[in-house]
């Protein structure tokens, strides 16, 4: 069973190992550039932050389906069938109640965290509260074998029994018939989860790896938690959506589809389809060649239904391929077609994750690298410049020498001018970007908020709820195209300013950076269209809290658009410094050789240097420059062999498709 090609393990693996061979290449990078002291402060925090990215770069498998579809058994076969047993929960009925997270990072404590429910009666969505540690119950793992794990994370299936305002006002949908909704007991009560959120962290090889994994529960015990379709899915890089064979595609399976996958970003890439449970279709009585003939037609049926390509739905059995995988019995694991569920999955997420490491780092380590040659280039300019000047002083009299310390003198001058309107140029551009960081700043953002919150408590329609955040979306779009137009104005302003201190000066400089909002203006629209969604299905399902609600659906398009606010701020303020400093590092650079080489040509002057002396530490100066180019080179291509060529064109399977 160790086909090494659709070991997704093995692919992780190797996707892993490559990752720290980069971080490793970068590394060398940056000390080197400490050790010379050539690295300025901004392209060190730069590579900082890039290690920080390669080192825990976390990719998310979601896991969405109604309950009881196999979700959970088949994250067991997937993963974890090296414990020999299964080891999150799977049983008939409801067993997973809220949505669960597995995952390790160097230094945590192996522990289960879980958010109690009624932290949903309260503002604050689950990714805030993650830090705080007080609102979490914190459950040790003490022993990580299969049996002390799964006694632990069995709890994640723990309900409480409430009444039924109670219910409603946690969110949770109640329908007398148990269709649309929770349904309510004899006595009245409503059984209802009673945790929010569950983290699981222990270290598991492929966790540690940054696998993380993302178990929900089927849809009404989910209620609303508009989180999860705002932010955790649509972040997820692949998400699997079960189905099983034996149920086909209910209504209720078309509203998770609908509501939780396909309102998650209509991202086709890194979405899955899977058809479970097909041995139910293994009765003895069939024969291989119906029921082949029997799943491809449920394929095809399903294909239909959810509108998406055949190819894309993976027929599979999770629990005889986890049977298959614990007992070792090869024959049944390729039966259960797990393999190719788990080929198709490693080839959604990992080259194209690997194309976003390998484009991100490129591009960082770039532009440090360029930023470096530039400023050893000047250096290499102005000795060999030095150099020229010394030796075409050999043998000339006091008056030569007098001649060319008026001449340095005069384009020290001429360089402190310039140096004058930089100044004037500067100060016009932190105008600049105060304006910019004032319409993309989190001031702005933080006033919209609290407009649209209170605009939504004052008005008592619906149509009110949809100005405001109609009105909120149409803002923060406009902050957006306004910072539009301030990064063009700097753009062109640096444009100047580098062109002038290259043909005045004879600095070496490139053009200027760009930078575009686009990004975070598609995030806006997306997270504006996912709220629409939720809204409408809200609407039309739930009449009575519908107010509270909308508010709750707020709160988490706030926090979303927040982080999306932040991330621009981030950026931007990395782009100003970036574009900053080469000019800055530049400036520095020629005055100090100006400086230099007046004093040199002094102390000629005054015989308390010979000339050859001063030659001979020239030529010194040059070659250590020139050795630090090589070496620079040296480190870019080891850089560039580690992160390999681009994936190449996509197998013919896909182009097919
Ligand atoms: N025959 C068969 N049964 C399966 C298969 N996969 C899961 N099951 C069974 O289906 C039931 C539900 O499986 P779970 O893994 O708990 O399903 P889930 O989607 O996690 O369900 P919830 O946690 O309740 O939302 C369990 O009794 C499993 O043993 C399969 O491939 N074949
Ligand atoms: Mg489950």
């Amino acid at each position: 069973m160790s086909d090494v090609m659709t070991n997704l393990t093995e692919q992780f693996s190797a996707y892993s190992h490559w990752r720290g061979k980069a971080a490793e290449a970068v590394a060398k990078l940056r000390a080197w550039l400490s050790r010379n002291e050539i690295g300025d402060a901004q392209s060190d925090l730069r590579l900082q932050y890039l290690l920080d990215r390669l080192h825990d770069d976390k990719l998310t498998v979601a896991f969405v389906a109604e309950f009881s579809r196999g979700k959970s058994e088949l994250i067991n076969a997937i993963f974890f069938s090296d414990y020999g047993d299964r080891i999150l929960p799977s049983s008939a009925g409801r067993t997973t109640m809220c949505p669960t997270e597995l995952q390790w990072s160097k230094g945590d404590t192996p522990e289960l965290r879980l958010l109690p429910i009624r932290t949903r009666a309260r503002p604050g969505t689950v990714s805030e509260l993650r830090r705080y540690a007080e609102e979490w119950r914190v459950v040790p793992l003490g022993a990580l074998d299969a049996a002390s794990l799964q006694a632990a994370l069995a709890r994640v299936g723990e309900t409480d029994r409430v009444a039924q305002d109670e219910a409603a006002s946690l969110g949770f949908r109640i329908d007398a018939r148990g269709e649309d909704g929770l349904k309510p007991g004899a006595d009245g009560l409503i059984e209802i989860p009673r945790w929010r959120h569950a983290l699981i962290r222990f270290p598991h090889p492929l966790l540690e790896q940054g696998l993380v994994v993302l178990d929900t529960p089927g849809l009404n015990a989910i209620g609303a938690e508009p989180e999860l379709t705002l932010s955790m899915l649509p972040s997820a890089h692949a998400v699997l959506f079960i189905l099983a064979a034996d149920t086909g595609v209910t209504h209720s399976d078309l509203v998770v589809w609908r509501d939780h996958v396909q309102a998650a970003g209509a991202r086709e890439r890194g979405r899955l389809v899977v058809l479970n449970k097909i041995d139910g279709l293994w009765d003895g009585l069939r024969d291989d060649a119906r029921i082949e003939a029997e799943v491809a037609r449920q394929v095809r049926s399903v294909a239909d239904t959810l509108e998406v390509a055949p190819a894309s739905i993976f027929p599979v059995s999770a629990q005889k391929g986890l049977v298959a995988r614990v007992t070792g019995d090869a024959a049944l694991l390729g039966r259960s077609r797990l393999p190719a569920l788990e080929h198709a999955l490693a080839d959604e997420l990992l080259p194209a994750r690997r194309d976003i490491v390998r484009d991100d780092t490129l591009e960082e380590t770039g532009d440090v690298v360029a930023g470096t040659r530039s400023l050893l280039e000047a250096r290499l300019a102005s000795l060999r410049e030095q150099l020229q000047e010394l030796t075409d002083l050999r043998g000339k009299n006091q008056s030569v020498i007098e001649y060319m310390m008026r001449k340095i003198r005069s384009e020290k001058e001429d360089f402190e001018q310039g140096l004058q309107k930089y100044y004037a140029v500067r100060s016009v551009f932190s105008e600049l970007t105060n304006s910019l960081l004032a319409h993309m700043g989190m001031d702005a953002l933080r006033d919209e908020t609290r407009r649209t919150r209170e605009a939504m408590l004052e008005s008592q329609f619906t149509r009110g709820l949809r100005q405001a955040m109609e009105g909120f979306f149409q803002r923060l779009r406009d902050n957006l195209q306004r910072s539009t137009g301030e990064i063009a104005e700097i753009t062109r302003m640096l444009e100047a300013m580098y062109k002038r201190f290259s043909v005045e000066h004879g600095l070496k400089l490139g053009l200027p950076e760009t930078f575009s909002t686009l990004r975070y203006e598609r995030e806006i629209e997306r997270l504006e269209a996912a709220f629409n969604r939720q809204i409408n299905t809200t609407l039309t399902l739930v009449t009575t809290e519908k107010h509270a609600l909308t508010q709750k659906f707020f709160e988490t398009v706030a926090v979303q658009a927040r982080r999306t606010f932040e991330i621009a701020n981030r950026d931007v303020e990395q782009w100003l410094r970036a574009v900053m400093s080469p000019l800055e590092t530049q400036v520095r650079e020629y005055q100090i050789q100006l400086k230099r080489r007046l004093e040199s040509v002094k102390r000629i002057h005054q015989a308390t240097d010979t000339l050859e002396d001063r030659v001979d530490e020239l030529k010194q100066g040059e070659d250590a420059v020139l050795a630090q180019l090589a070496e620079l080179a040296a480190l870019e291509r080891d850089i560039a062999a580690v992160l390999g060529a681009p994936a190449a064109a996509p197998p013919l399977r896909q182009a097919a498709a």
